[in-house]
């Protein structure tokens, strides 16, 4: 049997590897995914209004300090698909935070994958992803990544690269015709995304194949990352176009609760054509200077300005809070 025999620099570099390694053994145990935890948030489905308003604005908050504190994240694109996640993992789909391989459970792509802090939020505040993996965001040995990765649970797919996340939820939802199940796939895009080719592929055969278990989105904020989306690659007459893939198309007010609660409610999935649903919002939505400025597509606010943002946010908080 041939023996190893390592230098005095490769013994050392081997420890400082193997306890590197089991301190990332130890936190994942201890703090990734707590099933005591989830069981005790699972409560949280199927909410009213009023408490998915508070959750969702809750989850503004704590987005620009996990952005703030993690010195990244793409800021703006979080806070125009906030709301719809939030109502889409609290109250809508059907997953189930202490059974999250369920072979039923619906499935959730952010295909516009840069805006992974806004995915970690509100899966932090289902309980699936723990505080203490969260605040490791953006730190030297972090298990979580700038973009989704599937090795944090509650996270489908990978994504970052634009343009794939519709096309793997036409397989999913092929594959749930296919084998009888009852999931539904739900894709969250970008608008800047929609200049990928690949989507318009994805919609055709999402046609082709009647998925009407597959649900589109389109994150309409009207900005991408260097401007306005009509400047840079305009995608107007969006209702239009997709009517003409076969789609069932349904506009809604992304930046209102209650109509995202109304128009998902009125999705018919027997229809036989898959739905998009065109979601117009304001990206940066809640932060006054963050709002419809394409700077703010990825940023970090300074000492000052996050202060400023804090103070907004929990106003929006507490507005929420007095509603009747
Ligand atoms: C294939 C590919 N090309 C380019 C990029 C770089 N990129 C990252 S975000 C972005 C703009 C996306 O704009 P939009 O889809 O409107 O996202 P949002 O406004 O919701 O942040 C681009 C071009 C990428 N991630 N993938
Ligand atoms: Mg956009």
């Amino acid at each position: 049997m041939p023996s190893i025999v390592l230098s005095a620099f490769e013994k050392e570099n081997f420890t400082f590897d193997f306890l590197r390694f089991m301190k990332k053994v130890y936190i994942l145990r201890k703090n990734w995914y707590s099933p005591k935890k989830l069981y005790d948030n699972s409560k949280t489905r199927n909410m009213n209004t009023k408490d998915l308003k508070i959750i969702s604005e809750t989850n503004r908050k704590r987005l620009l300090e996990v952005i703030y504190n993690a010195k990244a994240g793409h800021t703006g694109g979080d806070l125009s698909c906030l709301n719809m996640m939030t109502v889409l993992y609290h109250h809508y789909m059907n997953i189930d935070p202490k059974d999250l391989k369920n072979p039923n459970r619906d499935r959730f792509i952010l295909s516009k994958g840069h805006c992974v802090e806004s995915l970690f939020v509100v899966l932090e505040s289902l309980g699936i992803l723990s505080t203490e993996v969260l605040n490791t965001l953006g730190k030297y040995d972090s298990p979580l990544a700038g973009h989704p990765t599937i090795n944090v649970p509650g996270i489908e797919v990978n994504s970052g690269a634009l343009g794939h996340g519709l096309p793997i939820g036409v397989g999913m939802a092929i594959a749930a015709k296919m084998n009888k199940q009852s999931y539904k796939t739900f894709v969250m895009m970008g608008d800047g995304e929609q200049g990928e080719g690949s989507i318009y592929e994805a919609a055709m055969a999402g046609n082709q194949y009647k998925l009407d278990n597959l649900v589109a989105i389109i994150d309409r904020n009207m900005l991408q990352i260097s401007g306005c989306t009509e400047d840079v690659m305009a995608i107007d007459n969006v209702v239009e176009k997709w009517s003409a893939f076969g789609w069932d198309v349904i506009v809604v007010n992304g930046d209102s609760i209650e109509d995202i609660i109304e128009k998902l409610d009125s999705i018919d999935y027997t229809c036989g054509k898959p739905h998009l649903l065109l979601s117009k919002t304001t990206k940066g939505l809640g932060v006054s200077y963050m709002e419809n400025v394409a700077k703010w597509h990825h940023g970090v606010p300074s000492e000052e300005q996050y202060n400023q943002a804090m103070e907004e946010l929990e106003a929006r908080i507490q507005k929420v809070k007095e509603e009747a």
